[in-house]
């Protein structure tokens, strides 16, 4: 049996602090993946499970959108992948017991490692209104709950429906299709928090919102810069292919206010070499201040500009629009502003140009720390300007390749997850189904969050996630969901969603991505996209955690019939029956999923259409690809405050945390920290080791406050800091969001630190 939960909480969090590592994975990375996978799924259980992730037969990782290789290893893994895994193959159950012994009062004051920690949930639970408790209640029952307030509002749109990026194709699909029948498109997802600038961006310029390489491309390049992303951390398995890339010749530039041990140096386990002395990675490791890109980016374009037969002229006058006015745009620079915004020295950016120039093919990787900031949109157009001016877009080893988080949060959106879906996407959907979808756009995450404030939204329903957990300004955030009618939960594991609730709330168990899926057509198997656009099946193995459980895909389907009734021509119970069924109805909706079944049933899937990739061909409003000169932004610094960053730490999968331990950056048993550089410490006040309340500033003068951080030394750039999230979501105000994405600007807080007694 696996190790019992964690009985106490608050679980101590008591931050030891060590000297930051310089090299990512290797052998400490497998002990730690055994010793993790083992305390929760046993020993035989691990081995059984382990060696199906990621195989042509298997099930595709819970972890990150890092695609898989063509020739698959026996271990097609890495160690975050691992403890995503056994998250969710765990043991450990959450019985009706449970929630008998823990009132709605008592889960609100535990930590979410420790409600995570407690394992899968096994029944349906109703949280009746004006009860201190859930109970169980049969699935019956739970859809009547949801067709009574669902039916019950004013209009479809005050109903939200909510999607985390874990969702198969089948799945999400049918949700999509569900609230558009009902009469909505608010269908907020994950990505509005995460790679929704990447899209926006991506989408007015090149046409299309999805990168445009494959790995094949990243093992071909000669320059891969990598801004913004912790790879070693968050992308293991990317590490492979950056490896094999400078085997090939390739160099790589990190842009980053951290030096990520990841990044660094690599110690590959696949192989007896890379155990032993790995491999360094950066070749040039730019350690840029918070939101410096765009600056950086520009004052990079303006040098190519300004030297004689670096642009590639004929891809610009055959490919491109807006040349000549973003020419003029980054000739104008103001040299010591712009370097001033990147934190830089000029003889770094000049580095950075001389391997610009000797590159044919560049690639630019990117994730959240370019994506979460006001001006991140223009940030990543200004990307997009670099790779244009040589070409870089749209042949081999070349291209933009924007690094997605869950695992099929990109296919969700491709299936229709999406509060402003294009109009030609709803005409195929109605033509399809005989149905009226709403044009008019609806709720993004923060719009959610504030209709559930302003009562305009009454019932909120989320296909997977923590939405309290991993939104911004969180006291503002509980407060609007306690607000709800009815708040309704399709969950694995317990989270702090569960304890924030409306007047009634549900919590539906459902399948995991390692659980077998039988229905009555039989066994059935689900499809992912991965972050390159490749399409393939996953096949969950295990014995699911309780007979209880219903599939996601099963889920939506009797949703749809309690609420629609006989009313609706969908054949939902077909669906559930045979996801065959729904995938045939992809094929007829969804560009690039022609033939999906005979398709997606050869080992390893297919690769989705992608026109800047496969023809240079841009689906803009001019036909070509756009350069945009945006002015030159950066986040402004008052005196005596630093910029924050909120950030993953090795041990935890968004809100899920795995574990009190960050072991590349050298904390270990703790959280609460906050990583400053040294000098801004001491001008500060303060030591390693003091103890300090983050309070952040913004301008409708609310003041929010983080208390006890342990004040960490640490090598980021000047005037930055870095504190983990979910912990510090308190501090992000709901309405400091990206420029046109709406992205929450959770890596630009700017907050004071105040010296607090020691924790
Ligand atoms: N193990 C594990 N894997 C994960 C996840 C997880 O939580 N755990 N989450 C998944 C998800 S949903 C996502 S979106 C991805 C997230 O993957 P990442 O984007 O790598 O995640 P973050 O921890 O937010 O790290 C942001 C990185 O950008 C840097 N950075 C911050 N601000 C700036 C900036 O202004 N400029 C530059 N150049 N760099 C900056 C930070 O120092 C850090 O290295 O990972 C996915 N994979
Ligand atoms: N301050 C700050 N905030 C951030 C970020 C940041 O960098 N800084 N990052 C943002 C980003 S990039 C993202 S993607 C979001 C993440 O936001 P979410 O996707 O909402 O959050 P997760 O923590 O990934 O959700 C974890 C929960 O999902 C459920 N779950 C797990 N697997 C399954 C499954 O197979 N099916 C179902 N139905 N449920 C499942 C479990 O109950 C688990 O508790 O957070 C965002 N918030
Ligand atoms: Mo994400």
């Amino acid at each position: 049996m696996a190790a019992k939960p964690p009985a106490g909480d608050p679980v101590q969090d008591a931050p030891q602090v060590a000297a930051p590592q310089h090299a990512a994975a290797g052998l400490p990375a497998i002990g730690h993946t055994l010793k993790m996978a083992q305390q929760q799924m046993g020993v035989r259980r691990t081995a059984r499970t382990l060696l199906k992730v990621n195989q042509k037969d298997g099930f595709d990782c819970p972890g990150c959108a890092w695609p898989e290789e063509d020739k698959r290893h026996t271990a097609e893994f890495c160690e975050n992948g691992a403890k995503a895994v056994a998250e969710e193959a765990t043991l450990r159950r959450v019985t009706p017991d449970f929630f008998a012994a823990h009132p709605v009062a008592d889960l609100a004051t535990r930590s979410g490692y420790w409600l995570g920690q407690q394992g899968r949930i096994t029944q349906p639970m109703y949280l009746a209104e004006g009860a201190d408790r859930y109970d169980a209640v049969t699935w019956e029952r739970a859809f009547e709950i949801m067709a009574e307030e669902l039916k019950a509002l004013g209009s479809p749109d005050e109903a939200v429906f909510y999607t985390s990026g874990r969702t198969s194709n089948e799945a999400a699909f049918l949700l999509q299709l569900f609230a558009r029948e009902f009469g909505t498109n608010n269908l907020p997802d994950c990505s509005n928090m995460c790679h929704e600038s990447s899209g926006s961006a991506l989408t007015q310029t090149i046409g299309i919102g999805k990168g445009s390489v494959s790995l094949e491309d990243l093992h071909q390049a000669d320059l891969i810069v990598v801004a913004g992303q912790n790879p070693g951390t968050n992308h293991p398995r990317m590490l492979t292919a950056l490896e094999k890339a400078k085997a090939a010749g390739a160099k790589i530039i990190s842009v980053n206010p951290l030096p990520e041990a990841g990044l660094e140096r690599f110690k590959n386990p696949q192989t007896p070499q890379g155990m032993i002395k790995g491999s360094a990675l950066t070749d040039l490791f730019l350690q840029i201040r918070l939101g410096g890109d765009q600056a950086l980016f520009r004052l990079l374009n303006k040098l190519i500009i300004e030297t004689d037969g670096a642009v590639d002229e004929d891809f610009v006058r055959d490919h491109t629009h807006g040349f000549d006015d973003f020419a003029a745009a980054a000739r104008d620079a103001d040299w010591d502003e712009t370097l001033a915004a990147t934190g830089l020295e000029r003889a770094r950016i000049e580095q950075a140009l001389a391997m610009v120039l000797a590159s044919k093919r560049t690639i630019v990787c990117w994730a959240m720390g370019l994506t979460q900031h006001k001006h991140a949109v223009p940030t990543i157009r200004e990307v997009v300007n670099f790779l244009l001016l040589r070409g870089n877009i749209g042949r081999p080893g070349a291209g933009v390749c924007p690094v997605r988080g869950h695992s099929n949060v990109q296919g969700d959106r491709t299936m229709g997850i999406f509060e402003r879906p294009a109009p030609a996407f709803l005409d195929a959907l109605d033509k399809e189904f005989g149905i009226t979808s709403p044009r008019h756009h609806g709720f993004d995450v923060v719009r959610s969050i504030q209709a559930l404030r302003d009562g305009e939204a009454k019932v909120f329903f989320a296909m997977g996630g923590n939405f309290v957990g991993a939104t911004p300004d969180t006291d503002v955030t509980e407060a609007a969901m306690r607000r709800a009618r009815l708040t309704v939960h399709v969950s694995t594991k317990l989270n702090r969603s569960h304890a924030v609730t409306g007047a009634r709330a549900l919590i539906l168990p459902t399948l995991g991505r390692s659980d077998k899926d039988v229905q009555a057509g039989g066994k059935q198997f689900v499809t992912v996209e991965d972050s390159m656009g490749m399409v393939h099946a996953s096949r969950g193995n295990l014995t699911p955690a309780s007979p209880h459980l219903l599939s996601e895909p099963a889920i939506v389907a009797r949703l749809a019939r309690a609420v629609l009734g006989p009313a609706s021509a969908t054949p939902w119970e077909d669906f559930e029956k045979d996801y065959g069924t729904i995938r045939d109805r992809i094929s007829r909706v969804v560009p690039g999923f022609e033939d999906f079944n005979a398709r997606v049933a050869r080992p390893g899937g297919f690769t989705l259409p992608h026109g800047p990739r496969d023809a240079r061909r841009f689906t803009t409003d001019t036909g070509k690809a756009n350069f945009t000169a945006a002015p030159v932004e950066y986040p402004a610094l008052p005196e005596g405050r630093l910029l924050l960053q909120t950030l993953r730490s090795h041990d935890q999968y968004n809100t899920t945390i795995y574990g009190l331990d960050d072991r590349y950056r050298g904390i270990r048993g703790g959280r609460r920290v906050v990583l400053v550089n040294p000098d801004d410490a001491r001008a500060l006040g303060l030591a390693d080791g003091a103890y300090a309340d983050l309070v952040s500033e913004w301008k409708d003068g609310v003041e929010r406050r983080a208390p006890g951080f342990r004040v960490v030394h640490y090598p980021t750039a000047r005037g930055c800091a870095a504190a983990y999230y979910p912990e510090t979501n308190v501090l992000v105000p709901l309405d400091a969001t990206a420029d046109t994405s709406n992205t929450p600007a959770s890596k630009s807080v700017v907050v004071r630190l105040e010296q607090s007694p020691t924790a």
